[in-house]
């Protein structure tokens, strides 16, 4: 009994020992290095696998050394050795992997810039087609007809509907859906030719059709009677003359051709070209609104009369020059009357140019000025027969200007 119980205080005394050597190696600053050190690296390996996902192609373990680069201490430590690559390799292919990435991501955001701004320009584009549309249509005093206008219902586009869309529209009107393009390349062609459409829309506008001719030829009774009857058929039209002799300068301009003003040739001819300066604006305008303008007389006549005076240093350039830069007219119509047949027709009134000599020169300048473009009307017929013709081509004329044709200017020279 002595025995045995000498044996169990030995076997204790031994536990004891142990125990204590333990508690040492345990509290011992080893182990906690040691425990410390396993710790990192178990929390390195676990982030590793969670990021493993994110690390570039081709990469290896560059994400694994890269999360271990992250938990502090482990860097160029020997546990970079535990990836596939050695630490140097590895530490390198981290440092050339993260810059070739981040050349690729500015790469790749170079790009979406450049898209970007290539949508933004075609956005642009668009935006400025359907402004110009909506300016046009919206200003318009009288609105063109057949050009999409008002409720713009079904497939074609009306600038309001268009607007609308890309405004976010008004809450209670349902939104039109565009046709969903099955590819990018088609969604692209089916934007350029809506651009296109839009383009022509807005270019739809009235025509300008001038009379011109010597006296008595009877522009100013073609040029009313084309105007009631475009009327009459929905072409909004009006009747425009030259001289206009209600303006100021056209007061000025009056009284010289009623003889009861004098003043220098240059300076009238200048005049009369300013009152059709004075009027080039809204000219543009109206014909931009859809209306047809038929106009009594233009720069053509003020070449003419100027140059038919036969003045020095007052030539045919000369006079074209102030005429330079206003709009040409869409359609002219050149009455071509026979000196008799004027003759027959009244004779001439009170005016500064009603001289047979002047009529002779201004016939003869005309001729001159004739282009290939012009419609030389055969005016010594009957009103009714020449009216005809008048009409047919004045309504090709219109036709043309309707689809969509842009506003041409004199150039220098002509
Ligand atoms: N002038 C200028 O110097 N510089 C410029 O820049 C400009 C003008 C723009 C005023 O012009 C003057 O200004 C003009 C040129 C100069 N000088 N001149 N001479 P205006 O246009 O005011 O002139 P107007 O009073 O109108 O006249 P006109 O132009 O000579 O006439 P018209 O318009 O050609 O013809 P109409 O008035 O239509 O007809 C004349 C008559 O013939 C009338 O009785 C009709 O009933 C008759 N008639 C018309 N057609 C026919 C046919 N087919 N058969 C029979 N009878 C007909
Ligand atoms: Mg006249």
């Amino acid at each position: 009994m002595h025995g045995s119980g000498h044996i169990y205080v030995r076997v204790s005394c031994v536990f004891m020992r142990i125990a204590r050597v333990w508690r040492e190696f345990l509290l011992s600053p080893f182990f906690l290095r040691m425990v410390q050190f396993f710790s990192r690296f178990f929390l390195a390996f676990i982030l590793s696998f969670s990021s493993k996902r994110h690390a570039p192609k081709g990469s290896g373990y560059c994400a694994s050394v890269r999360t271990m680069t992250r938990v502090r201490g482990l860097r160029n430590s020997k546990i970079l050795i535990g990836t596939k690559k050695k630490s140097k390799t590895n530490a390198y292919s981290l440092e050339t992997t993260s810059k070739r990435t981040l050349e690729r991501k500015r790469e790749r955001e170079g790009e979406k810039r450049k898209s970007g701004a290539r949508k933004g320009e075609q956005e642009a584009q668009r935006e400025r087609a359907i402004t110009t549309t909506t300016t046009v249509f919206s200003s318009a005093l009288i609105r063109p007809r057949g050009c999409g206008g008002g409720g713009g219902g079904g497939a074609s586009y009306s600038s309001k509907s268009r607007s609308e869309k890309t405004t976010g529209g008004h809450s209670g009107r349902r939104k039109q859906r565009r046709p969903r393009a099955k590819s990018g390349a088609a969604e692209e062609r089916y934007s350029e030719l809506d651009d296109a459409k839009m383009a022509a829309k807005s270019l739809s506008r009235g025509a300008f059709i001038l009379f011109e001719g010597v006296d008595r030829c009877g522009k100013t009774t073609q040029a009313s009677k084309l105007v009631d009857s475009l009327n009459q058929s929905g072409i909004t039209s009006e009747l425009w003359r030259y001289p206009d002799r209600t303006t100021t300068i056209g007061k000025m301009i009056d009284d010289y051709l009623q003889c009861k003003a004098d003043s220098d040739d240059a300076s009238m001819h200048l005049l009369f070209a300013a009152n059709r300066w004075e009027k080039k604006k809204l000219m543009e305008e109206k014909l931009k609104a859809g209306v047809t303008l038929v106009v009594d007389r233009y720069g053509y006549s003020g070449v003419a009369f100027t140059t038919a005076k036969r003045l020095p240093g007052l030539d045919q350039q000369w006079c074209k020059h102030s005429e330079t830069g206003l709009v040409k007219p869409d359609c002219l119509m050149y009455m071509e009357i026979s000196e008799e047949a004027a003759k027959k027709r009244g004779g001439f009134g009170e005016e500064r140019y009603e001289t047979t000599e002047m009529q002779k020169n201004v016939r003869e300048v005309f001729a001159d000025l004739r282009e290939d473009w012009w419609n030389v009307v055969d005016a010594d017929r009957t009103i009714e027969e020449v009216e005809k013709d008048v009409q047919k081509i004045a309504k090709e004329a219109v036709e043309r200007c309707k689809k969509g044709t842009e506003l041409q200017h004199f150039k220098p020279g002509w």
